[in-house]
């Protein structure tokens, strides 16, 4: 950045910035008195954990929403995540997935003495390639696990087609696509066994929380067991488990939540249309297509920088916009197989490498007001035309 584009961002800023921190993303949160209210008669029956009442209205209610025959609720996706790891006895062995997603996906390998085998993403996507699956199947590949990056679904039928001639189980990392719906059903129905995130930054939130959607009873079964220690019954503990449960007030807080998530969803979808609105044109600029047959819930907007168009780095726009107080995020930079506790050995992933360096995600939340999406389109346009300057 030169000195004149420095002054010009300090000028535009004094006038055009946020007077407070406008975030990637905001819980949305119900008003206090209606968790309160849910949470009341949990509290007066002293049982605030352990297959509440809560907590079985909840797990009812996601699973009618969500379209999806058997859920379990977690403490969180993480744990869910390894849960799936060890509901499909995967222990030693490589598993293909992808590089770009959080830690979250990578780490539960490792601890289940899996490794990651790193596909690259599509070349008009961000999920997993299907057509370079094959080619890391070997002796030890165990299973397949894709996320729906930023929600948008992975190409479910190409990746069953390949799992069921090599025999593999395929679990799906759902965090980003609660709610999404592809070709009319939803998009937890695909793979063995699919993981969502309930965390405070996603389009439901239970604080912490997570869950496992699958459509075999007995894959369910064996996960409501392992997420409760490998308890049976009182006297009898059937395998190693873990605590993964979700407790009354993670209940009690998404029980209330759930009247006002279609209207979120639409603010999201307005939102949305904005920022298309004011960027689709813009030199430089890529957004992420919606594909026709896929009902989104508009979790993320990612914006993908080309430099040489655009005339700012996705790294400076990044650090430009803060001047304004706009708190973007670069999802999912660094890469997976960046990290040093986790580069099993791979070839080159051009395709993750560039959309690494180059995604940047705006603001996005059910509250953010129209006016400060307007606003922040903007100032990024705005940027651009100075920068090319
Ligand atoms: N797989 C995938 C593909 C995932 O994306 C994730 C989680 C997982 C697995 C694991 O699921 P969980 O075990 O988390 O259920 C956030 C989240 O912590 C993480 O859940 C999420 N993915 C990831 C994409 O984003 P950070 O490091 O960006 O969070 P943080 O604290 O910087 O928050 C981001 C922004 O959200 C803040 O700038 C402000 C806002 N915020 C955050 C919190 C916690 C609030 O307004 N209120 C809050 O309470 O990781």
């Amino acid at each position: 950045m030169n000195t004149a584009f420095k002054s010009q961002v300090r000028a535009m800023a004094a006038s055009m910035g946020f007077p407070e921190a406008v975030y990637v993303t905001r819980p949305n949160l119900p008003p206090l008195d209606d968790v309160m209210n849910t949470l009341k008669p949990a509290w007066d029956r002293r049982w605030i954990t352990n297959d509440g009442e809560l907590h079985i209205r909840l797990e009812t209610e996601l699973a009618k929403r969500l379209g999806v025959p058997y859920l379990n609720l977690f403490c969180n996706g993480t744990v869910a995540l390894l849960t799936a790891l060890k509901v499909l006895n995967l222990e030693e062995g490589a598993v293909i997935t992808t590089p770009f997603t959080f830690p979250a996906t990578v780490s539960v390998l490792y601890w289940c003495g899996l490794r990651p085998v790193y596909c690259d993403i599509q070349p008009d996507g961000y999920n997993l390639d299907p057509a370079g699956i094959e080619a890391l199947i070997g002796p030890d590949t165990k299973a397949i696990l894709p996320v729906h990056v930023y929600g948008i679904p992975c190409d479910v039928a190409a990746i069953k087609d390949i799992a069921d001639r090599h025999g593999l189980p395929v679990i799906y990392d759902a965090a980003h696509a609660f709610g999404v719906r592809l070709r009319g059903e939803s998009v937890l129905v695909h793979g063995d066994l699919s993981m969502l995130s309930f965390h405070a930054t996603k389009v439901f939130t239970t604080a912490e929380g997570g869950a496992l959607a699958t459509g075999n009873p007995e894959l369910h079964q064996r996960a409501r067991v392992l997420k409760n220690f490998g308890i049976t019954g009182e006297e009898s503990v059937v395998a190693p488990g873990l605590n993964g449960k979700m407790n009354e007030m993670q209940a009690a807080l998404g029980l209330a939540q759930l009247d006002g998530l279609d209207a979120n969803t639409e603010k999201r979808r307005r939102l949305d249309g904005i920022y298309r609105r004011l960027l689709q044109h813009e030199p430089g600029l890529a957004l992420l297509d919606m594909p026709r047959d896929v009902d989104p819930n508009y979790a993320y907007f990612p914006v993908r920088v080309q430099e040489a168009l655009f005339g700012l780095n996705r790294d400076t726009l990044y650090e430009t916009l803060k001047a304004f107080n706009i708190q973007c995020r670069k999802y999912l930079y660094p890469l997976c197989s960046s990290h040093p506790w986790c580069s099993a050995k791979t070839g080159t992933l051009p395709r993750a490498e560039a959309a690494a360096d180059e995604v940047l995600c705006l603001p996005m939340y059910g509250q953010l007001p129209e006016a400060w999406a307007e606003k922040i389109g903007t100032i990024i346009k705005s940027l651009g035309s100075l920068a090319r300057i």
